[in-house]
């Protein structure tokens, strides 16, 4: 079977929706080829330098691993010289990196977490790299933090890539969703799934139980009810995944369905929760979303946030549709409290 490479796929929406400006198509083209580069250090493992941590801890408070960094050079390397970026924002930078002027700005922002996960890098369970990319408001030359500071409803494109069994690139340009899968004998990235659709109904809820004892009333209700299985108010049985890696979690719930929450705990109580909201939240909602599923913090679309700052936190709850609605119906009634 013929598959077509993402080149072509490009091309191809490009023609028949007119939605993909030649520099969108040239960054989305960037971006997967640096995600080429970061699957092959992934890939080398305990024999590249790439395993284990640096002495550096990031904006977020968390261990630098050394494949934290190589990703994220990867990504501004490949990215500052196309002329089709104004400016990056990264999980691993304190503030914005603005397109050096030996180079030509572009129109577009582009927002990742390099490497999504990092707890796994060593125990080789799959990891992967969010990216969203915005479009610069304004056509004054410059470019600033508030130019990101978009509700993610603004995104024009976003997309994941899984360093998993397979090398996955997952793709939404506000079309629908569609996923590529790494030929490493041509280095090419083939079209195998167009359309993604998340069922509106699951069985596979997926959270840190070890946090149950620090959730609010209606999280704790929720997942009680699943617990109770076909006995309980739910009269099904409901089966658990927490790979601890949001892409390869949102991954499975895009490939066959799922419920995904990180939501606001007690450990923490003035965090809204402990994923970011620009670089992991808006992206993976914006292709939940174009799959046919839901995504909130619990109470309103994480597309709708207006954010205010670059690395602020949000509580997630996103996947199957019916699923999301109960849990927001939950949080609504103020249940279980
Ligand atoms: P915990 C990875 O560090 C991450 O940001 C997400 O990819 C993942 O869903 C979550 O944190 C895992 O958190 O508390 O279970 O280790």
């Amino acid at each position: 079977m013929k598959r077509i490479s993402l080149t072509q796929f490009l091309v191809e929406q490009q023609r028949e929706h007119g939605r993909i400006p030649g520099e969108l198509r040239l960054l989305v083209e960037v971006v997967a080829r640096a995600c080429k580069r970061i699957a092959i250090a992934v890939n080398k493992g305990a024999l590249g330098d790439v395993l284990g941590s640096t002495e550096q801890s990031n904006v977020q408070g968390e261990v630098v691993k050394k494949l934290d960094l190589i990703a994220n050079e990867v990504l501004i390397e490949a990215n500052e010289w196309g002329g089709h970026l104004a400016a990056m924002a990264s999980e691993e930078m304190d503030s914005i990196h603005v397109v050096p002027n030996r180079y030509p700005q572009g129109e577009y922002l582009l927002l990742f977490d390099p490497l999504d996960g990092s707890s796994n890098i060593d125990v080789n369970v799959s990891i992967g790299t969010i990216f969203s990319v915005l479009r610069k408001v304004g056509h004054a030359r410059g470019v600033s933090e508030e130019d990101f500071l978009q509700p993610g409803r603004q995104q024009a494109a976003a997309g994941y890539c899984v360093y998993g069994p397979q090398t996955t690139l997952v793709l939404t340009l506000g079309n629908g969703v569609a996923a590529f899968t790494l030929d490493r004998e041509t280095g090419s990235w083939l079209l195998t799934q167009g359309g993604a659709a998340i069922p509106e109904d699951t069985r596979e809820f997926s959270i840190n139980m070890s946090n149950q004892r620090h959730w609010a009333p209606p999280v704790q209700r929720y997942i009680a009810e699943c617990l109770a299985g076909r006995d309980g108010p739910r009269g099904k049985d409901f089966n658990m995944r927490w790979v601890a890696s949001m892409v390869a979690d949102v991954h499975r719930i895009l490939s066959r369905g799922g419920i995904f929450m990180y939501p606001w705990d007690a450990r923490e109580p003035d965090k809204p929760g402990k994923l970011r909201l620009m670089y992991e939240a808006n992206p993976m909602a914006f292709i939940v979303e174009q799959a046919g599923g839901m995504a909130t913090d619990g109470r309103q679309r994480i597309l709708d946030i207006v954010p205010t700052r670059l690395h602020q936190r949000v509580a997630v709850v996103l996947g199957s549709r019916n699923e999301v609605q109960r849990v927001n119906g939950l949080h609504r009634d103020g249940a279980g409290g």
